[in-house]
């Protein structure tokens, strides 16, 4: 390790090894409602929980839908989970949900891993299967429904095929939807998200198109060529509710930020780069917007920008300036915003982008790698494990997860645990590659 930063690793030995081009990732969750976070790891036909302290606490071999690259391959996309955990029965318990490769919605019990029910539905005609699972609130009676999504069979495929469903109503045999929808504006490479943007207790589904909990359109992003990520977040707090930033990549190469109520604004890089990857969070001591990083597109050399919540550009360097000498020159990928130190504002975590290599934690506005983890990490996942509501790093390394944490005393102890946020919940548990 190095840099002006300090991270501690424990090491959880797994079952499966993971591979940097393969289908599946990682959730944390409670499995076992002890009130300590687990990780639920999903590999090509496993899936098996952890406790932080590296026991195996179950797993299973089944056939999990999960898949490579969303739009070859159909959803969850790549390093997609392909997993849910939730109460959704309101006994204080975890269930944990995934999608068979026949349209089966399977729900395993948390703590054992056990079947409880599942269910074989129609896929939409023009689709191969149901691809993707996401537990939503449609009709504000907490975790008790569920979107699915698929993908056109032919051609590149995108997710425009979804359906919302009463879990209780599955439970019990019957297959018809609360809505159903064959014209959804899909990002290209991810599974639909949803999140509560008007805090009136009931899930939207987001994408270019954004729907209220009864599958209406409430706005329709006018996209040329795709989205490739969404990330959602309090970006303004001066507009009520939650933002929606939606990456375009096309002529435009626009940056959009959504809200409930419409497009906010939208805005391009001046020489018109692809945005490419999002980091969104409070990077400077500013309170009132966040920050928007983009990666920028290049395979090389690449020219991250900022722009601020008001859509105007605040800081742009060059990666190879920054980097350390020995890093890739294809620069990071799967990058997340990460409170890592305890104060207010967050930095950025990401790893060496196309092979299982090492892990950074920088500072979006300049560049600064402030820590560097040697690894061989496959997959990167940053999420409150250990509960000090600090992030702590969770590495893949082949057979093993590795849990970075930061040592340091936290300057601010007692904050509200990130997870009391509805929004940081869904968001963690429909990550991917393009999405973190
Ligand atoms: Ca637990
Ligand atoms: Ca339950
Ligand atoms: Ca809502
Ligand atoms: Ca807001």
């Amino acid at each position: 390790m190095a840099g002006e930063l300090t991270a501690e690793i424990s090491k959880i030995p797994l079952e499966i090894s993971f591979a940097q081009g393969n289908g599946g990732s990682i959730i944390a969750t409670d499995v076992d409602n002890n009130g300590s976070y687990d990780l639920i790891v999903t590999e090509r036909g496993y899936i098996g929980a952890y406790a932080t302290n590296g026991k195996l606490l179950w797993s299973r071999r089944l056939d999990i839908r999960l898949s490579e690259h969303a739009e070859i391959h159909g959803l969850p996309g790549l390093h997609g989970p392909g997993v849910q955990a939730g109460d959704i029965n309101g006994d204080g318990k975890i269930e944990v949900l995934f999608l068979d490769q026949e349209s089966r919605v399977r729900v395993l019990r948390g703590d054992t891993g056990q079947d409880l029910w599942s269910i074989k539905l129609e896929p939409p005609s023009g689709a191969k299967q149901w691809e993707h699972l996401v537990i939503a609130n449609f009709r504000g009676k907490g975790d008790r429904d569920l979107l699915l999504q698929a993908t056109n069979k032919m051609g590149y495929r995108m997710g425009r095929y979804i359906g919302a469903y009463s879990l209780e109503s599955l439970q019990a045999g019957k297959r018809v939807p609360l809505w159903q929808r064959d014209d959804f504006g899909a990002c290209a490479h991810s599974g639909a998200r949803v999140a509560d943007l008007d805090g009136d207790g009931r899930d939207e589904v987001l994408g270019a198109t954004i729907l209220s909990p009864e599958g209406n359109i409430l706005v329709k992003v006018d996209i040329q060529g795709h989205l490739d990520s969404l990330t959602v977040a309090d970006v303004r707090s001066d507009f009520p509710g939650l933002e929606v930033v939606m990456l375009e990549e096309g002529i435009l190469n626009r940056i959009f930020l959504v809200g409930h109520g419409g497009v906010i604004w939208n805005t391009a890089h001046k020489k018109r780069l692809e945005p490419q990857n999002s980091v969104v969070g409070h990077f400077t001591n500013e309170r009132t917007n966040m920050q928007i990083w983009c990666r920028s597109r290049q395979n090389t050399y690449q020219t991250p920008f900022v722009f601020n919540g008001y859509g105007h550009l605040f800081a742009e360097y060059i990666m190879n300036d920054v980097i350390p000498p020995d890093w890739s020159t294809t620069g990071i990928e799967e990058i997340s915003p990460i409170h890592w130190t305890g104060k207010k504002h967050h930095l950025a975590c990401a790893k060496e982008r196309h092979k299982a290599d090492d892990v950074t934690i920088f500072d979006p506005i300049s560049g600064r790698f402030m820590l560097r983890i040697h690894e061989k990490a496959s997959r990167l996942y940053v999420a409150d494990i250990l509960g000090d509501w600090r992030e702590e790093i969770i590495v893949a390394n082949e057979n093993q997860l590795h849990i970075y944490s930061n040592p340091q005393i936290n300057p601010r102890p007692g904050q509200p645990p990130l997870w009391s946020q509805p929004h940081y919940r869904r968001s963690k548990m429909t990550w991917n590659y393009y999405n973190p």
